[in-house]
This record gives structure tokens, sequence and C-alpha cells, in this order.
């Protein structure tokens, strides 16, 4: 499959490399080590990434301003993505071919070519994998996205998805120059103090029914604490682990369009079919969905407990 891949890049000229939106540091990771890896391989062809942008882009290389002619003839890389309702467009299926390079749960049928590892770590592990097998060369800066993603999305090897092989691609990266207290300490970010105290809202205004704890924060809370919508929800659902008696919980925040937007988590118990039911997707202790602003929120969090008790 990856020889496949790798004749695709040969025969394309033009390259746009996509993820899913509200990048975390596995989408950047993946999508910008992958681009400084094919560049410095294929120094004529034109390499693009595409999609939003946020605080997570640590990374010294901005988002392109790709168009729909850019996508003509093009052969994309979706990475860290295998669903189509996470992309910031769908521009995508004006592509010559699209190749997946995903460790989430889905099948990723509208590509020519998905490789969809289940249990990786990361998408950046795969990406190295990938470059790995091909012999594409892994440059510094490649290195270093690839470490950042991998230790953004196995929280620096803690999480069960982390293998010998999470250990192996590492080690190759760490070779290739990845320099991890660097990292380590980029990652490690000072934050505002209104960020601060929005995290302190959060520890003292989270609720607990039965064995789900959550927190609802509405758009005024959001405005009172200068969040972002990307930080109120993921960058800070992991503030709810680790609560005695607690098997899930989930974070509901109040987007820009009328949408409420629910992060799960779970200790050990797979929910990723609550999150299925709400039309959402990702991993079986990590996924999300999307609720319309209004909707009995309570009834998510009760559906959460039922699938716990079995
Ligand atoms: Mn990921």
């Amino acid at each position: 499959m990856f020889k496949k891949i790798y004749q695709e890049i040969r025969k394309h000229n033009k390259i746009i490399i996509i993820r899913h939106k509200s990048p975390d540091y596995d989408a950047y990771g993946s999508q910008l080590g992958l681009y400084y890896a094919l560049k410095n391989a294929f120094p004529h062809k034109l390499i693009l990434v595409d999609g939003d942008d946020n605080n997570h882009n640590i990374f010294k290389k901005a988002m392109d301003m790709v168009t729909v002619a850019d996508y003509k003839d093009s052969l994309v890389f979706l990475v860290d993505q295998s669903s189509e309702n996470m992309l910031v467009n769908d521009y995508y299926k004006y592509a010559d071919k699209i190749v997946i390079l995903d460790h989430h749960e889905n099948e990723g049928d509208f590509a020519d070519i998905a490789i969809i590892k289940k249990d990786y770590s990361s998408a950046s592990e795969l990406v190295t994998e990938f470059l790995v097998e091909t012999k594409i060369p892994i440059t510094k800066e490649a290195a270093n996205c690839l470490f950042i993603g991998i230790a953004g999305d196995s929280n620096r090897f803690l999480y069960k998805g982390t293998t010998s092989n999470t250990f192996k691609m590492a080690a190759i990266l760490y070779d290739s120059g990845a320099d991890i207290v660097d990292d380590y300490n980029i990652m490690q970010r000072e934050e505002s103090e209104s960020d601060k105290r929005f995290k302190g809202y959060i520890l003292s205004n989270f609720k607990i029914k039965d064995r789900v704890a959550y927190i609802y924060i509405s758009k005024e809370e959001r405005e009172r604490f200068n969040a972002g919508d990307c930080f109120a929800s993921r960058g800070t659902i992991n503030l709810l682990s680790g609560i005695e008696g607690v098997d899930a919980f989930v974070n509901f925040t109040e987007m820009d369009d009328s949408i409420v937007s629910c992060e799960f988590r779970s200790k050990s118990i797979p929910i990723l079919d609550v999150a299925k039911y709400y039309n959402g997707g990702g991993h079986a202790l990590a996924c999300g969905a999307r609720i319309p602003l209004g909707y009995d929120y309570i009834e998510v969090v009760d559906k959460l407990n039922e699938i716990i008790r079995g």
C-alpha cells in the first residue's frame, strides 16, 4: 500500500495535504511533517497545506491559500481524519486522487487509497512509518512536527495507543534530528490569566450525574473568559479526568454557529457509539459530536450513563 502511494506521489506535480478542522498537535504534526519531508524529497513539485488555523499551530508554517483550481489534477493527502464531515470544505472532491493516512475509527471509503490504523497512537506515527517504508528522508523540521504529533495524541507516551511501534517511530524521529526537550517546551506554553481562570471556572462548575461528569459552556461564559471554541472544548476536556466514581466525562461548548460541540472521554468503557448516535466520530475512548443549540444535552449525559451501565 505504501508503495502504491509512493507511485501516486511520483505521478502528480501538485500535492495538497489536508487534515480535520480545529486541528490539534497530531493534525498539524502529521500534516506539516509530511509537508516538510515531501518538499525536501520532491523540490520541483508544488506542495500545499490547507485548513483552518488555531493556537495549536506552534509550527513555523502557515496554511496556504488554496483554491478549488489548485485541487484540480492534484494528489490530496488527508491525514488524521477519514470522515468527510470533519473537513473545512469539500474541495478535495476535485482532486485526481485521494490518499488517507489516519488512525480514527472510520472507513474512509471516499478515498482511492486509505490506510487507517485504528490501534496507532497518532496519525503522525503512521506518517513516520510511511516515510520510513518509502525511504523518503525525514528532515529535522519534519521530525520535530511528527514528534510533536505523536507526543500530543499519546499525551507524551501515556495513553493506551502507545506501543513498541510508537517508540520505534519516536526513536527514528529522534535520530532524524527531533529536539525532544525543545518540542516539549514548545508544547508547554505559558497560558494567559483568563485561560487559567477559565480552567478554574470549569473545575468549580462541572456537574456529575451517576457515572458521568459534564460541563456546559455557554457563549456568554466563553466571552467572559475570552475562550476560543477549540480551547473551550478540546483544550479543557481533560480537566474532568480522574474523578472518583466517574467513568466518562463530556464537555458541551456552544460554538459560534448555533451548534453545541460535545467532546467525550472515557476511562475504559468504549463510548464511541454515543458519539456516532449524534453523527459524530473519533476513537473508542475519545470522541466527539455536535448537537443543535438548545438541544436537551442531559439526554446525551443519560446516553453515556446507559452505555456505561452496559
Ligand atoms: Mn490524531
